[in-house]
């Protein structure tokens, strides 16, 4: 027996409505994994020659991703605000809607041309409370993983949930409950990055690299896709730390990931899980917000791992 996620939404104790507004990004998930799917053979690959807000090069599909969003969205009136990685100001709805959703359209676009998994985020608010709100006042988060399947994972708070995208563009229920593993012997970070790296997280991956000779006492093992989804995934299903930190480059944006549709939901999802999220001196999910495309340093995933960056943050 399967179940849909059409079907595990109407079992929820959530108000129908944000139910329906995880449906419709679903929908937007299903049809932007169509596109992935053959997007090199409709020749929809490489740039669309111009930057986003965050001065970033768009990519052709990072555009088409954002253009299936928008147009579902539009299409439910229970969604008065979107706002998006891809679009400078936030989209408003004259639809009296009750809710706000924030996304990723296509998370780690940089790995689309080498055919490694990406993804969209998102994270859906209450309307009324306005745009920049704490990531603890979320109402759901999600994320769909566009890997060799299509994954769509999903908290409203509590507890997490993974659907798997099967032959027939529906979403059916392939994990419940998903808890992160306390302990891991994995980490993810940019180490490309480590002469802008702070004090406590050289002292933190010195002590992994060390291995079962250092302080940690055990072999780590190195994983970074350079797709935060991906690499979130890993997590969620065998455990690891992911950290994007606030470096001495990334210092004056304040830090490379954005707050609204990639640190929060993503730091939702991995607390609803068991895990935990912070920027090494703050939960995350604390944080008001000042400004739609804030950034944000991010460290979260297995509970003891990040309590060991929270102890290298104290003693730094
Ligand atoms: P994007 O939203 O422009 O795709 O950037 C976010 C991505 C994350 O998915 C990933 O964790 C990170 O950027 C990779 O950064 P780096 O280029 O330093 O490896
Ligand atoms: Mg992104």
């Amino acid at each position: 027996m399967t179940t849909t996620l059409a079907e595990w939404l109407a079992a929820q104790p959530v108000d129908q409505k944000l139910a329906r507004a995880v449906a419709t990004m679903a929908a937007a998930s299903a049809e932007i994994a169509a596109v992935l799917r053959i997007a090199p053979i409709e020749g929809e690959t490489g740039l669309a020659g111009h930057t986003n807000v965050q001065g970033e090069a768009q990519k052709l599909l990072d555009v088409i991703s954002n253009d299936i969003v928008l147009n579902h969205i539009g299409q439910n009136s229970d969604i008065s605000i979107l706002v998006s990685e891809e679009l400078d100001e936030a989209v408003h709805f004259d639809n009296g809607g009750a809710l706000l959703v924030a996304t990723d359209p296509l998370d780690g676009s940089s790995n689309l041309d080498v055919n490694v998994t990406v993804g969209t985020i998102f994270s859906i608010l209450d309307a009324s409370k306005g745009l920049l709100q704490k990531g603890s006042a979320q109402l759901a988060a999600g994320y769909a993983a566009y890997g060799p399947s299509t994954s769509f994972v999903l908290t409203f708070g509590t507890s997490v949930a993974v659907f798997t995208l099967d032959q027939s563009d529906t979403f059916v229920l392939t994990k419940d409950k998903v808890a992160v593993s306390p302990a891991s012997g994995e980490y993810a970070i940019n180490t490309a990055r480590e002469r802008f790296w702070d004090a406590a997280t050289k002292g933190y991956v010195d002590e992994n690299v060390a291995g079962e000779t250092g302080l940690a006492g055990k072999r780590y093992n190195m994983r970074w896709v350079g797709s935060m989804v991906a690499d979130i995934h890993r997590i969620l299903m065998r455990g690891g730390i992911f950290l994007y930190p606030l470096d001495s480059e990334t210092l004056e944006k304040g830090g490379r990931l954005r707050l609204l549709y990639e640190g929060n939901p993503m730091a939702l999802i991995v607390t609803a899980a068991g895990g935990k999220a912070t920027t090494g001196r703050k939960n995350i999910l604390d944080i008001q917000p000042t400004d739609i495309h804030q950034r944000v340093p991010v460290v979260l995933g297995s509970s003891e791992e990040v309590t060991r960056v929270e102890a290298w943050y104290k003693k730094a």
